[in-house]
């Protein structure tokens, strides 16, 4: 089998060493570091996502193949030129102030690393001035703001209320989704797109960006 269909496969299964072994293999035979992720991580991390949303796999084994994709993700990416590290875009995100859910974040973040964008995963329980000090810092195009609970949710508005007072809000687009969040609470707090899904979260960072 060829590399690539090799390293889709151990991505798609979530076996995260033999991944690994794969990519320093490719890399030791001077394959770039861009066409590893483009034609071989990229295509695994995909069809997992697939795989989910035919209902084919099941939480488990989404995760595994999450994070296969993201470790491999975080070795090359310090290997990419600076224009295909910015990519597509970029984007900020991370699970709202005393929410520790990061599953469905995770996956959002590796699909969104798999269609090209930059992504800074600030990570889980993240305050308000943490999401404020980010966009601030590293001016990214999308901040993408994930609640899980209907107890967190009202932290969404609050950041938006944050990035208005810091005269920030016009910079950034702000796309909200987890479990807790529909449609029409993102408008009603001045979101400026909701994503149901992963693959809604890419299309709406596309759109939103005018690439698609
Ligand atoms: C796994 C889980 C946990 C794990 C989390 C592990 C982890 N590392 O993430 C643990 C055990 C830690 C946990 C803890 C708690 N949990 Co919990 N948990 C769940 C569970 C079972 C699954 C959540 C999940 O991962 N779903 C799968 C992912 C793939 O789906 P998703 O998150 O919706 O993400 C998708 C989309 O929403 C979207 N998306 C996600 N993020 C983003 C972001 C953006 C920007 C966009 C555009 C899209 C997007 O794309 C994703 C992929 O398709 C749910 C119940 C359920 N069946 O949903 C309860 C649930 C969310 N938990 C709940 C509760 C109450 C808690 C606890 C308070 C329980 C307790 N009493 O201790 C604690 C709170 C901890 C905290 N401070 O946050 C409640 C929330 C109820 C509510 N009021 O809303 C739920 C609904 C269970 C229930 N029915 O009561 N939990």
């Amino acid at each position: 089998m060829a590399w690539e269909e090799e390293l889709k496969r151990a991505i798609c299964e979530g076996e995260e060493e033999q991944a690994e072994r794969i990519v320093s293999a490719a890399l030791d035979e001077n394959i770039n570091p861009w066409e590893i992720l483009e034609r071989g991580a990229i295509p695994g991390i995909i069809e997992a996502g697939r795989l989910w949303q035919e209902g084919e796999y099941f939480l488990p084994d989404v995760i595994l193949a999450t994070e296969a994709y993201n470790q491999v993700s975080v070795a090359l990416e310090p290997l990419l030129s600076e224009g295909e590290r910015r990519g597509r875009g970029s984007v900020v995100i991370g699970s709202v102030e005393g929410d520790a859910h990061e599953i469905g974040k995770n996956i959002v973040v590796a699909m969104l690393r798999g269609s090209g964008y930059q992504v800074t995963d600030l990570g889980i329980d993240v305050e308000k001035e943490a999401f404020v000090e980010s966009v601030r810092e590293s001016n990214p195009d999308v901040l993408g703001l994930g609640a899980y609970m209907t107890t967190t949710m009202r932290r969404m508005p609050e950041v938006i209320q944050s990035l208005i007072e810091a005269g920030l809000r016009e910079r950034v687009k702000v796309i909200v989704g987890g479990a807790a969040v529909t449609e029409d609470y993102a408008k009603k707090i001045g979101a400026d797109g909701y994503g149901k899904d992963a693959a809604q979260a890419v299309s709406l960072v596309e759109r939103l960006l005018g690439g698609g």
